[in-house]
């Protein structure tokens, strides 16, 4: 049984061929030493796509160039897991499946729970090619094609990434990527012709575009591959076209026009909202923001802009609705972007399986965006991802992105759990049920009923239910002794407006909107009767006493796997449910008690809450 963090899910690849294999000749040599004799026949229309089938003298592996490289890692799993491995042609539902890493030059990761970057230290590039090596070979495994290094806040030196003083090593790690089919995409500051010189970086302004051009031209001769730009523009600070009073398509089609003759993507981020707000101010609603900024510009964008969305309106929250944006502009190429990061979902400390989001995010939206991209979870961590339970999220995201809405979360998990713990792992089941109900477990004592944001400023993490309540992000519950949550409805902000009819209608009126998202649409008495004949409040206070159980039943369940799990990872992950178990007692009193103080009615079942 396996579980050397180095390796991760691909125990199957060792280290003994020369450096000199390429990755396919790589895996072929390990599937020959799993006892499968493998032909690869590529077929370069096929492109991404494989299909695995069997003859007399073994497995015949087609497909494009990088499919072929998808196949045989599938097949290599397959074998593993002891499951069958022929396929008819299997493709991936997104074109560009990406990582961006939100890495900065001085080694620190914005958001980073697994230790420091792998790519950058002391403001240089500082990377080990058999550590790149391997990450290339993770993504190929799950079929991601394309990351991003550095961080979309751009800081100095990173944005000297796309000039003559970092080119050359830029260079360097994508020739390391490419043999994985893994293309790069570089954060750009859209300040840059001002930093280099320049009076403006005016979208319209002849001069600016003249600039871009040649800096693309010059990108472009030393990674002639490069899939693109990654662009936050206008938002928390960051520069944009707005500081020259021209719109977002203004904005992403300059880029967007010079990166077009290399067959390059402008991939710009819709995460654009007044971080300025005044509390007392109930005119703005923060979820509005990316419909008023972007859907009335559809139609107006240069084929090759990628306009990148979060999944909900807000900001990574455990549980958002899916953002209106996704449903609107039918003439504009989408990317959804996920957290992996547990920025908001318990740091890597806290366990929590993200598969549950993506399905009910995939469940709803009647046509998928073509593209998808994720905020990674790695860091240089031994073990990738800092709980070591985190990686399944990396590895079922290139599955979900792969196979699209046919994802199924509870397959990919177990198969993840094989891969890691070895085929006979004895405690695969209670492994499995543990990390299915981590989100449920994590919503219950941190984020009930669509509340969000009840956390410490700046690093949220831990609970402060009024951290953010006076504070100009524009993220308020403006709870009282009555109510509590924003009324999102017609007579309220008109938020849900944004969304198609038949949805709109049912957020529109508590009596129908989901339950689990009532306080994000709706702003209601705490007296109000839930569907279970529980009062609001009640439920709120259950919650969080159900979330503690639950926590302490999972570090109960760890310890009792403790028998099928080496020393030093058994001892990571038991340091890591304990610490869950004390941050899900403080959440519990902590958030109990603010409303307890409030409202004055106890539990209804008598068990403590502090006053
Ligand atoms: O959630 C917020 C994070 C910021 C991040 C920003 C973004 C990279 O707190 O750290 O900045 O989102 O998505 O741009």
């Amino acid at each position: 049984m396996l579980l050397n963090a180095e390796k991760c899910w691909l125990p199957f690849l060792s280290d003994h061929c020369p450096r000199t294999f390429s990755p396919v000749e790589e895996a072929r040599v390990e599937l020959e030493e799993m006892g499968a004799n493998a032909r690869l026949q590529v077929e370069e229309s096929m492109q991404d796509a494989y299909r695995i089938e069997k003859d007399g003298e073994g497995y015949v592996i087609y497909g494009g160039e990088k499919g072929v490289l998808y196949g045989a890692y599938q097949l290599l799993e397959k074998m593993y897991l002891g499951q069958c491995p022929c396929c008819g042609e299997t493709k991936p539902a997104y074109g560009l499946r990406m990582l961006n890493h939100w890495d900065n030059m001085n080694g620190q990761i914005e958001r980073g729970y697994a230790g420091n970057s792998f790519f950058f230290k002391d403001s240089r590039f500082c990377w080990e090619e058999e550590r790149i090596r391997f990450y290339g070979r993770m993504l190929a495994s799950c079929g991601i094609n394309a990351i991003s290094m550095n961080n979309v806040n751009v800081h100095y030196p990173a944005d000297r990434l796309c000039t003559e003083e970092l080119l050359p090593e830029v260079k360097k790690i994508a020739d390391v990527f490419r043999a994985y089919g893994v293309r790069l995409i570089i954060s750009v500051d859209y300040a840059l012709p001002v930093t280099l010189g320049l009076d403006t970086a005016d979208p319209l302004d002849e001069r600016v575009q003249a600039f871009w051009e040649k800096q693309v031209d010059l990108i472009y001769s030393y990674v002639p591959d490069l899939c693109g730009f990654l662009v936050k523009a206008d938002s928390e600070f960051r520069p944009g076209p707005y500081m020259y009073k021209r719109n977002h398509a203004e904005g992403a089609n300059l880029l967007a026009r010079a990166l077009k003759p290399h067959g390059g993507v402008l991939i710009w981020r819709c995460f654009v909202y007044n971080c300025r707000q005044d509390w007392r101010d109930h005119s703005i609603d923060r979820p509005k923001a990316a419909y008023e900024n972007y859907a009335h510009l559809d139609g107006q964008f240069e084929d090759n802009v990628i306009l990148q969305v979060k999944n909900g309106p807000y900001d990574f929250q455990v549980r958002e609705p899916v953002s209106p944006l996704l449903y609107a502009m039918p003439k504009t190429c989408k990317s959804i972007e996920f957290q992996l990061a547990q920025e908001y979902t318990g740091q890597q400390i806290d366990l929590y399986y993200m598969a549950p989001v993506w399905h009910e995010v995939m469940d709803q939206l009647p046509a998928l965006p073509l593209h998808i991209a994720a905020v990674t979870n790695l860091g240089n961590d031994e073990n990738w991802t800092g709980h070591t339970l985190a990686q399944a999220n990396l590895y079922a995201y290139g599955r979900m992105a792969w196979q699209g809405k046919g994802f199924d979360g509870v397959q990919v998990l177990k198969d993840w759990i094989g891969l890691t713990f070895g085929p006979d792992f004895t405690e695969r089941d209670r492994l499995e049920s543990m990390m299915l109900s981590s989100r449920s477990t994590y919503e219950k004592y941190t984020a009930n009923l669509g509340l969000g944001w009840m956390v410490t400023p700046h690093s949220h993490y831990g609970p402060d239910a009024e951290g953010y309540e006076y504070d100009f992000w524009g993220t308020y519950h403006r709870a009282n002794c009555r109510f509590v949550g924003i009324d999102r409805s017609d007579k309220g902000t008109g938020y849900i407006q944004q969304y198609p009819e038949e949805l709109a209608r049912l957020y529109n009126d508590p009596a129908t909107c989901p339950e689990k998202m009532l306080l994000f649409f709706h702003r209601m008495p705490y007296d109000y009767v839930m569907k279970d004949g529980r009062t609001m409040l009640q439920r709120l206070y259950d919650d969080h006493f159900e979330g503690l159980a639950e926590a302490e039943k999972l570090l109960e369940d760890w310890q009792a796997m403790e028998h099928a799990l080496p020393e030093k990872d058994y001892l990571h992950g038991l340091a890591r449910f304990q610490q869950q178990v004390k941050n899900a007692r403080n959440w519990c009193d902590r958030m109990n008690t603010y409303f307890y103080r409030f409202t004055l009615i106890p539990d209804a079942r008598g068990r403590r809450i502090y006053d």
